[in-house]
């Protein structure tokens, strides 16, 4: 069963848990296209997790539970975006005297967009977006980003570049409600990339968690001035995000947006700068530019010496500077060489004759007459009138959490389905046992994912789950699609460890883990 239409996301919840009821294990629960029975290649993602974990230092991976405060950065739990917050969102604040202090605010949140003309998807954003706002400083900015997680899952924000372990992005996974301040200088210069690092990576990643990173050098002449745009190309597949070949490659985040009436511009012979990323999982970008060869800084990086192309080959995870000029006016693609060419990463540019008037080409999205402006001794960024023109495209949706939306109450109709799933529910076996968080959680094809569930118990009894696994999980009430409701949240619990709630009330609850989404489970309180 799989489903991706938010419109139908209500009544298939339902159906899952009423099926999971029905034969006494959870069969399949994905809002993200995984299908976790048929057609998932479970090798894939285990091989996939199997590459995160153990790479990383053991030292890491034991630290107990969810404390994660012996981590500097971290500044609290349970906590929502206070106003101030909200506005340091998307505008980098220098700090008055002068330091090169740089913050910044990211939000991890649920939401619905479309990423392509009618076509409206469930994504994991930063800051309400895919991709998130392009992170740009100057060559030694020490800079602070506050990431929030307010999303349904746990998320991290990891920039490619140089820092140290606390500020990498690996860990520790940031749960949903709890806030972590990033601290690094910004280096090396040049053009590279952001996103998410909580396992599945490549899911976090396909589900729209990243966006462009730009360093400025710290030497202004090094570039020469020019007209900028940052393209972050990427994959998405509304009805299976591990089909090997997705309906789309997006560009910035929406297919062929730059076609027609929404094309980038530029004047003849002035030089054009591309930022471009790629946030694809699966091949790479053959990124072309027509009527024109052009210059790439190998792998973004301003130290290394430019060499011409006729196209550039880009990696999943790499990032190219290009730069070029067109002769000729007209209009010309902007395009991925390849399959991709057909399934949304096309666009156009016009080039606009040197002595002609940009004004009627260069409007859309946009009333601000700095961009406009010729290209003379500065550069005229594009960038953020390429992120308005995105957000207009994309019309995205912040998903809310479970706790607002219990605020407006359940429907007639709601309140019998839930009642018809607490009579089936009676049937569920005693926990007296404990619940065990069985081997192989984290692989979406596994039979259960806690056992037992539906579990039942008396109300004043204490429940004890064990990961039997060997990778990290959480047991975390509330669903994965509406986030935790903060009845009971163990935080991490780690390979052999385990997690103690004493239930007060009777009730049906059901709960997930926060890393590994696709796990659910059900407790009945009597
Ligand atoms: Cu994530």
């Amino acid at each position: 069963m799989k489903f991706t239409k938010n419109s139908d996301k209500e009544k298939i919840i339902i159906v899952v848990s009423l099926c999971a009821i029905l034969t006494g294990s959870v069969t399949t629960t994905t809002a993200y296209g995984l299908s976790s029975r048929d057609g998932y290649n479970i090798d894939s993602l285990y091989s996939r997790e199997d590459n995160i974990i153990p790479n990383h230092s053991p030292t890491i991976l034991e630290r107990e539970g969810n404390d994660i405060s012996n981590y500097k950065n971290i500044i609290s739990s349970n906590t929502y975006p206070t106003e101030g917050e909200k506005q340091t969102q998307n505008t980098i604040i220098s700090n008055a005297n002068g330091n090169n202090s740089k913050e910044f605010t990211m939000i991890a949140e649920d939401a619905t967009m479309e990423i392509s003309p009618g076509e409206r998807v469930e994504v994991w954003t930063f800051n309400g977006t895919v991709p998130g706002p392009t992170l740009r400083f100057t060559e030694g900015d020490n800079v602070t980003i506050h990431f929030i997680n307010k999303g349904s899952a746990a998320h991290t924000l990891h920039l490619h570049g140089t820092h140290d372990s606390e500020n990498d992005g690996a860990f520790p996974l940031i749960l949903p409600n709890q806030t972590y301040n990033y601290n690094f200088i910004a280096e090396p210069a040049g053009s590279m990339l952001y996103h998410c690092h909580a396992p599945p990576t490549s899911l976090h990643i396909k589900m729209g968690m990243y966006g462009s990173l730009i360093i400025d050098s710290k030497d202004s002449e090094i570039l020469k001035p020019a007209r900028e745009y940052a393209v972050v190309l990427s994959e998405f597949d509304p009805e299976d995000q591990d089909s090997f070949i997705p309906k789309y490659y997006p560009v910035n985040g929406y297919a062929n947006q730059y076609m027609e009436n929404n094309s980038l511009v530029a004047r003849q012979n002035e030089l054009v700068r591309f930022y471009v990323s790629n946030l694809g999982t699966t091949i790479p970008f053959p990124f072309h530019l027509h009527s024109t060869i052009f210059k790439v800084y190998p792998s973004g990086l301003i130290s290394n010496e430019p060499i011409d192309v006729q196209t550039i080959s880009l990696s999943p995870g790499d990032a190219i500077i290009v730069e070029a000029i067109w002769k000729y006016p007209g209009t010309y693609f902007v395009h991925s060489h390849g399959i991709q060419e057909e399934r949304g990463n096309m666009g156009e540019i016009d080039i606009i004759p040197e002595s002609g008037n940009s004004v009627s080409y260069m409007t859309a999205g946009t009333t601000n007459s700095s961009y406009l402006e010729p290209v003379t001794n500065k550069s005229v960024s594009m960038i953020d009138w390429q992120y308005q023109m995105q957000k207009k495209l994309q019309k995205p949706l912040i998903s809310k959490s479970g706790i607002e939306e219990a605020e407006h109450g359940a429907s007639a109709e709601e309140e019998a389905e839930a009642e018809a799933l607490r009579q089936q529910s009676l049937s569920a076996i005693d926990t007296s046992k404990g619940i065990s968080i069985v081997p192989e959680s984290g692989n979406p094809g596994n039979d259960a994912f806690y056992e037992p569930s539906p579990a039942k118990v008396a109300v004043g009894s204490t429940v004890t789950w064990t990961n039997d696994d060997a990778l990290p999980h959480t047991v975390t009430s509330g669903n994965p699609e509406k986030g935790s409701d903060g009845i009971f949240d163990s935080g991490i619990v780690n390979a052999d460890k385990s997690f103690s709630h004493t239930f007060d009330k009777a009730g049906v609850l059901d709960y997930y883990c926060a890393i590994h989404p696709w796990m659910t489970g059900r407790i009945i309180v009597q």
